[in-house]
């Protein structure tokens, strides 16, 4: 790539997403083992939206003749408190991966890369939405709060898609 720092930024990123694939997808076999079947489905499902963040950014860098690193990422936690905290963990996640596509905004137009800058749109758009899903199903459960019908519920929702998420 033109630029070193460009593709440095996006180097960092491709491991951004990789930790959040890796980390929604503790976060959906910790439900699964929990007998939460449809948060853990739509875990897995947030896990593979995460992976294929990473690959989209690989191949720009590596079509673009730069070289996309695969890095080694930290074992991410094992179990989780409740429903409550995975989703609040899901949505400080979102925030963080949000400042971090703005940082890799900035190098684009300090390095004058308009091509990166425009194929970066594509994430910008993708944050508003996951981090506005992300704040509505927190918002449901900390209306539910601890009722037990309630989270049964959700979470069977969840798996039917009549949770909403919009
Ligand atoms: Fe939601 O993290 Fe990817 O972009």
């Amino acid at each position: 790539m033109k630029s070193k720092k460009v593709e440095q930024a996006l180097n960092e990123q491709i491991k951004v997403e990789y930790e959040s694939s890796q980390f929604y997808l503790a976060m959906a076999s910790w439900a699964e083992t929990e007998g939460l079947n449809g948060t853990a489905n739509f875990l897995y499902g947030q896990s593979e939206e995460e992976r294929q963040h990473m690959l989209k950014l690989i191949r720009f860098v590596n079509e673009r003749g730069g070289q996309a690193v695969i890095p080694a990422l930290p074992e991410p936690p094992k179990s989780f408190e409740s429903l409550q905290s995975i989703f609040q963990h899901l949505l400080d996640h979102e925030m963080k991966v949000t400042d971090s596509i703005n940082e890799v905004v900035g190098t684009c137009l300090s390095e004058k890369d308009y091509t990166t800058h425009n194929f970066m749109q594509w994430y910008v758009s993708e944050q508003i939405e996951e981090e506005s899903m992300a704040r509505n199903l927190l918002d449901q459960l900390n209306l539910i709060g601890n009722d037990k019908g309630g989270l049964y519920l959700f979470d069977r929702d969840l798996n039917s898609g009549n949770v909403s998420t919009e």
